[in-house]
């Protein structure tokens, strides 16, 4: 043993961190979609109008753009990006399909109260192949909430609307106290975002879907107040090691 080994640590370095819930969730759902063939890709936080709107087919005059749901920094092209979908874009115009990707981090939306923050994490997935259908993305779907929540939960597709997806569905769950509870929204990629990134939509279909990671994270562990998890609590934090 060296000398250095033999060194007792100060007391407040002998218990060791961890990483925090909402990363382990995270990393939790990004391994189990890499289990079956999708890949992480990334991208900035700082995103232009373009691509955090626009190539999704947002329009102008979509409410998510006003000043008041979105960040906009500097000149006013630019947002604090408030989905990771613009990191998709970008990476599907660097590649051809068919493709398979992930992405994830923080994003920003104007929001406050004990279920939503200014500041949240999403994970999303998108696959695109010839022949993609709706039945492919409940497949995925069906695979990830089984995962997490176990093999026998009740799962609903309920129809929605996404401006980048079209159809489009959010996902509940039944809790145990016989609610439903909404956990995601998913849907085959509209072909105009197709033929936006220069992808044939002809040729071409894709299925793609998003989480947020604290909304899992507080359904999986039962913290009823968002908030909980970025008070830098070490008794709350420390329960998750
Ligand atoms: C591309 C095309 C389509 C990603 C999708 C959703 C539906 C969705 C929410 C879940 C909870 C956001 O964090 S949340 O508020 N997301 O409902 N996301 S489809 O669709 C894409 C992504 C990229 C190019």
């Amino acid at each position: 043993m060296s000398k250095i080994d033999e060194i007792e640590p100060p007391l407040v370095l002998k218990s060791k961190g961890s990483l925090h819930p909402i990363n382990q969730t995270k990393d939790y759902i990004l391994d189990l979609l890499s289990d079956i063939g999708f890949n992480e890709v990334h991208g900035p936080e700082i995103e232009t109008e373009e691509f955090n709107f626009d190539m999704l087919n947002i329009k102008k005059s979509h409410p998510a753009r006003q000043m008041h749901d979105t960040f906009y920094i500097g000149n006013k092209n630019s947002v604090l990006r408030t989905h990771t979908s613009p990191v998709q874009i970008r990476s599907m115009l660097e590649s051809k399909p068919p493709i398979a990707f992930t992405s994830a981090g923080k994003v920003f939306r104007k929001d406050d109260d004990s279920t939503h923050l200014p500041m949240f994490h999403q994970v999303e997935g998108i696959y695109i192949d010839k022949h993609v259908t709706f039945s492919n993305l409940k497949g995925v779907i069906n695979y990830i909430l089984h995962d997490l929540f176990g093999s026998s939960v009740e799962i609903r597709f309920r129809p929605s609307y996404f401006p980048f997806t079209e159809p489009s569905a959010e996902v509940d769950i039944l809790s145990e106290n016989g609610k439903w509870l909404e956990i995601l929204g998913c849907g085959i990629v509209n072909p105009i975002v197709l033929e936006n990134c220069n992808i044939d939509s002809k040729k071409f279909s894709g299925l793609a879907f998003g989480l947020g990671i604290e909304r899992i994270a507080m359904l999986k562990y039962g913290v009823n107040d968002i908030r909980e998890f970025y008070k830098s609590n070490l008794d709350f934090l420390s329960q998750f090691k």
